[in-house]
Formats: structure tokens, sequence, C-alpha cells
């Protein structure tokens, strides 16, 4: 780590221990709930007076300050924050978003200000380092190693791992605190989602990277592992990809490859095999065949929390309940698969999906705003996954403007698409906002924008895609 964010870490120890009143604000997924996690566990062990609050973007407008210490963790670097901070205010932002401010504008302020952001370090923010990642380096400060399991799950929450399917920079550092301290082991395994929790037939039929035989259509699933003699079952209970042994997810790694070859173009070969492999973190202080157990699952469940405005029980659950808080996500795992269930069935019945050249997308009427971009990644699969797909629909009775969700195909970012960027120009030309990763991302526009906001998507991807 440089020096200068090495510095910073301590420097942020230090406020925090000569403060006795402090505030948490976090951002509202799966990293940033793991940050408030990580935060929260710090303060509680310090025997710090705090509060964490979970919190949209569009929250931080005019804040007031009311506490000795705010902390910003996951967001914070890109809004104003401090418009109406006080003389005595003190501020410490952990964040990994682009910063508008830089790293000496602690100098020109009359109160107590500390920001640490990769960029200021030229550290590239979306795959060395997530909200999750910096909170666990502040833990670091004050010797809580054990909180590194967090901050993996914080990481993959975050797609930190997508370009190359596997943690790297300061995360891998982070990875190896947790592989030493035995809370996470790491296994090169098949990329498929549902390694602890769902039968290997479903988890293949939602490959949806490339639309093959068996997306989809779990009767082709079952043929295939029949075909490759790899059982269904144990005892009753169906296999899962944690199951399998070498042997087995040999033969499955050759026929995905072998299929993927046979569909994809020419120029996107030589990506198959990072479609199928890549690392996968266990905790290996859960249960198998849990959701706990694998980083990926647990992130899931961590994101369906907050879609459904329960940050209460994933922040429970990363701080050790396993009681109250567990029941209470199942219940809310269980409503959330059902209504993207009948928003997909109602999206490919209706055929709801609309095609331009280089586009495709849907109006989303009536989907929540939180889980449209959830949507458009399992309708992608009902759609051409050559094209990104977008979803729109409003933000919320209140406020008339569009939410706007984009997911593609892993396959366009390894050739080089940024999507994140793309849609942050395109929403700012038309009086928006927006941003976020290659293959997941989304923007908010003016309701009577969106056909130019359509247009305008289309012809930028004009002999890109
Ligand atoms: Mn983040």
């Amino acid at each position: 780590m440089p020096f200068k964010m090495k510095k910073s870490f301590s420097r942020a120890k230090e406020m925090i221990e000569s403060s006795e009143d402090i505030k948490i604000y976090s951002h509202n997924d799966c990293d940033g709930i793991s940050a408030g996690a990580i935060l929260s566990t710090i303060l509680d062990r310090q025997n710090k007076d705090h509060e964490v609050e979970i919190v949209s973007l569009d929250k931080l407008e005019n804040l007031e300050f009311n506490n000795e210490l705010t902390i910003f963790s996951d967001l914070g670097s890109g809004q104003n924050i401090d418009k109406l901070a006080k003389n005595s205010s003190k501020i410490i932002i952990l964040d990994h978003h682009p910063p508008l401010r830089d790293f000496n504008y602690k100098d020109n302020v009359s109160y107590e200000y500390l920001e640490i952001n990769p960029l200021h370090h030229g550290i590239d923010g979306s795959y060395y380092i997530s909200g999750g990642g910096l909170s666990y380096f502040l833990a670091k400060e004050f010797a809580y190693d054990d909180l590194s399991w967090i901050g993996v799950l914080a990481a993959v929450g975050d797609m930190q791992n997508s370009r190359n399917g596997k943690l790297e920079g300061l995360n891998s550092i982070m990875l190896n605190d947790s592989i030493n301290k035995g809370y996470v082991s790491s296994i090169s395994d098949l990329s498929l989602y549902g390694r602890q929790t769902r039968p290997l037939f479903v988890a293949l039929s939602y490959f949806g990277d490339v639309n093959l035989p068996i997306t989809n259509n779990r009767t082709e699933s079952i043929a295939l592992m029949k075909d490759l003699g790899i059982s269904r079952k144990v005892g009753d209970r169906s296999r899962t990809l944690s199951d399998l042994d070498k042997d087995e997810k040999g033969k499955l790694f050759s026929e995905l490859v072998r299929m993927l070859s046979k569909e994809v173009p020419k120029k996107y070969i030589k990506y198959v095999p990072k479609l199928v492999v890549a690392d996968s973190y266990e905790f290996i202080m859960e249960e198998n065949h849990t959701f706990l157990r694998d980083a990926s699952e647990f992130s899931t469940a961590m994101n369906a929390c907050t879609r459904n405005n329960r940050e209460d029980i994933a922040l429970g659950i990363l701080k050790g309940d396993r009681t109250s808080a567990l029941d209470e996500l199942e219940i809310i795992s269980k409503e959330h698969r059902t209504y993207l269930a009948q928003n997909i069935q109602r999206i490919e019945e209706e055929d709801m999906i609309k095609n331009l050249e280089n586009i495709q997308y849907f109006n989303g009427d009536g989907i929540k705003s939180q889980v449209v971009g959830t949507v458009a990644g399992m309708i992608l699969s009902y759609g051409d996954w050559r094209k990104p797909m977008i979803g729109f629909t409003q933000v919320s009775d209140e406020d008339e403007s569009l939410k706007v969700s984009l997911r593609c195909s892993r396959l366009l970012a390894y050739d080089g698409i940024h999507f994140g960027n793309i849609i942050r120009k395109i929403a700012q030309s038309v009086g928006g906002s927006g941003g976020g990763h290659s293959v997941a991302c989304g923007a908010y526009i003016p309701l009577n924008k969106k056909e130019e906001f359509l247009t305008k998507f289309n012809s930028v991807l004009t002999g890109v895609i």
C-alpha cells in the first residue's frame, strides 16, 4: 500500500480513538453494508457510541453534522457531503468511487477532513479495493484481522473480481489475510452461480452469458449431466457444484468450453475459458450447503436485503446473528425470488423486450426501481446475449424520473466495452447521471428523455459491438 494511504489509515484510527459520538453513513449495497458492518464492529470493540445509517447516494445532499465524528463509507467521494459541516466537525470518507475533491482538499477546509480513496494514490477502485476493503484496512490498524472475511464478501459483492475472475491488488492482500487466519479458502472452480445451494442442473440452466442449449432449459441440463456421467443426486439431495469431484468438474469444463466455442463469434473465442472458470471464495466457518458458505451466494442475500429496505437484517447477519436475522433473511430472500420470477415471466410472456440494432430494452413500468437491474440481468438470457439489455422503470411514486439499468454478457466486457462509462456519458448528455461496472451499471434520467437516451445509446455502439 502506498505510504500516504497507509498513513491516512493510522490517522483515521486516531480520529476514531479520540471521538465518543460517531455516525456512519454507508452505501445501500452489499459492499456498503459490509463496510458498515466492519466499521460498526470496530466501534463496538472500542466501546464507542455510534449509529449506522445505510443510504442511497441521493440522500447525501444537505446533510446535517450533529455528531462529533461522521464516517462515510463506500460513498461520499463523489458527493458534496460537507456543505453543512461545522468548524468542529470531524469527517472521514472511505470510498473507492471517482472523487470530486483532490488529496489536498483537507488543507483548505476549517474542519477536520480525511478522505481515503485509492484513486488519490493511483489505485483503480474498480478492481483493487472496494468500500468494504477500505474498512477492512482500517480494522487492520486496530489489529482486527478477523474481519477480513467481510472485506472479501464486500469485494465479491462489488464485482471487484469481474475482470480476471480473481481478487487482485489490495484485495488479494486482504484475501491472504483471511486465508491465513483460516476464515476463507480460495478455490478455482467452474464459474456457475449457486455453488452451495442450487442443484447443479438448475445452476447450469442459468448459464446466461451466451445462449446455450442448456440456458433456461432444465431438461437439457439434466441430459447434459447424464451424458457426462455426473449423477444428479446423493441420497435424496440434489448435488450442487460443490459436491462434484475434480474429475467431474473437468468433464463439465471441457463440455462447456466446447459448447461455447461452437456458439460464439470468432473474436470472442479467446475469452471462453474465462467465462467458465473463476476463483470462488468459501467461508470455512460456515456450514456446507448454506448460502453463507459461498461469497457469491452470500452477497446475493445481502443485496436481497437492501433491495427490500431491510439493511438491518443484513447488518445483523454480518455482525454474527445466526438466529432471528437468519430466519428473517430466508423470508425476504424467498419473497425476493418470487417477485423476480413473476416479473421475468411477465416480460417474457408479454413479449416486452424491444430491439434496436445494437441494444435491447424493456419498459419495466411497475417494477421496483431497486430490482430493475436484477431483472435486466435475468431477462438477458431470454434475449440476444450479443447486445446489452436495458431496463427502465419510474424511480418512485413521488419521483417521476426514470431509473435505467443495464446488464450484458461478460464477453462484451472482456472485449473491452465498459458500459459503466458509456452510460455515465449518455445519461449526463440528457441531463441525468449514471455509472457503474462494465457489465452492470445504471443511471437516472428525466422521464421525457428516454427516446433520446435510447437513440444515443444505440448509435454510440455502432461498429463497437
Ligand atoms: Mn462499492
